[in-house]
């Protein structure tokens, strides 16, 4: 059975899940392909044998897709998302679901309604499948530390890419700390606040470096900094404190170099080597999913609604000259929702 995708949205994330889809993931072929921009819709096109598409709602319903996957603008997941809905195809749109809460409770909302409850959804937070991130989510589970205290994170960016602001940081990138943290901890996060210090001069368009605080319900505080102009390399960091120990990840560093009396490690220039892994994982486990009528093990919309609320909070602390401000998560939304089973149908089309 091969189930066949076609991926909107042909930049850096398309392209890449695209490649990982056609050479690495069993069971998957890219069949379609849809960018506004031709050009780069056709690249991707030609490299992968699809066909190409000029319009997003035409890729969606066409007959030879039976599921999508979204790496477009974040402004255009929402709409793209409920073409999806509507014509019943299981879609994995990378994070965020969308920028504000509104549009991911209406998404949540028409899933509902339109499935009565089968996820048709899943959201790219690909952290999840890190084999570093699982080996520290297990560790914690075993209670090798104790119970968790605290959580030091860094998220290091080169450079940011034009049309970002400060809001941008915390929707689009820092919204990995939280579905992460969330994750890690099993426990949902309940207030925040935001912190800026002395603004680095080589970007105008953002306040930069943040410094987040996040705290969950087990009363876990977790500092992180998004750095989205370091220069010197992509680096993520993680370490748990915890009562008699601390779990930390392991640092991404590509290679390390001894010479002349000196130690040298060197750095990837973004996320997507770091986390090919993570990537190539998840999209096998959507795959796989699919194939089986199961239910997909990748965060769900509600996952990425809760992510979104706590963005959205840090944005008003940051609207407030760094408040804490509390979130009200109607219902418990992490891990839960993203639990197995079996589905009570198969996605339509799948051949
Ligand atoms: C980007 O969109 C990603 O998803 C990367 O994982 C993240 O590190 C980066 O900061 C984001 O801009």
């Amino acid at each position: 059975m091969t189930v066949r995708i076609g991926i909107i949205g042909a930049g850096i994330m398309g392209t890449d899940h695209a490649r990982t889809l056609q050479r690495s993931v069993s069971g998957a072929t890219v069949t379609a392909v849809a960018d506004p921009v031709q050009d780069r819709a056709r690249a991707v096109a030609v490299e992968t044998g699809a066909r190409c598409f000029s319009s997003a709602e035409e890729l969606i319903a066409s007959p030879f897709v039976d599921a999508v996957l979204i790496a477009s603008h974040d402004s255009a997941h929402a709409e793209q998302v409920i073409g999806c809905l509507e014509h019943r195809k299981p879609v994995l749109c990378e994070k965020p679901l969308a920028p504000t809460v509104r549009e991911c409770q209406d998404l949540v909302d028409r899933q509902n309604a339109i499935t009565g409850g089968i996820p048709l959804i899943s959201v790219g937070f690909m952290r999840r499948f890190h084999p570093g991130y699982r080996e520290l989510k297990a560790r914690l589970e075993e209670g090798v530390v104790g119970q968790a205290l605290m959580v030091l994170s860094s998220h290091r960016n080169v450079t940011t890419s034009p049309g970002g602001d400060s809001a941008s940081t915390i929707t689009n990138s820092g919204i990995h700390e939280i579905d992460i943290t969330a994750w890690l901890l099993n426990s949902a996060i309940e207030s925040v606040s935001w912190h800026a210090p002395r603004t680095t001069a080589l970007d105008s368009s953002r306040q930069d470096p943040q410094v987040l605080h996040l705290r969950t319900a087990d009363g876990v505080l977790t500092s992180v900094d998004v750095f989205l102009n370091a220069r010197y390399g992509y680096d993520v960091r993680c370490e748990v404190v915890g009562e008699t120990g601390t779990v930390e990840l392991a640092r991404p560093h590509l290679t390390t170099t001894s010479r002349g009396l000196t130690e040298s490690r060197s750095y990837a220039a973004d996320w997507r080597p770091v986390f090919a892994d993570a990537y190539r994982l998840q999209s096998q486990a959507w795959i796989d999913a699919l194939i089986s009528g199961t239910r997909p093990p990748l965060a769900t919309a509600e996952d990425a609604l809760a992510a979104t609320r706590v963005a959205q909070a840090l944005v008003a602390s940051m609207n407030s000259g760094g408040a804490t401000i509390t979130i009200n998560h109607p219902q418990p939304t992490v891990e839960g929702s993203s639990a197995g089973g079996k589905l009570e149908r198969t996605p339509t089309h799948v051949r």
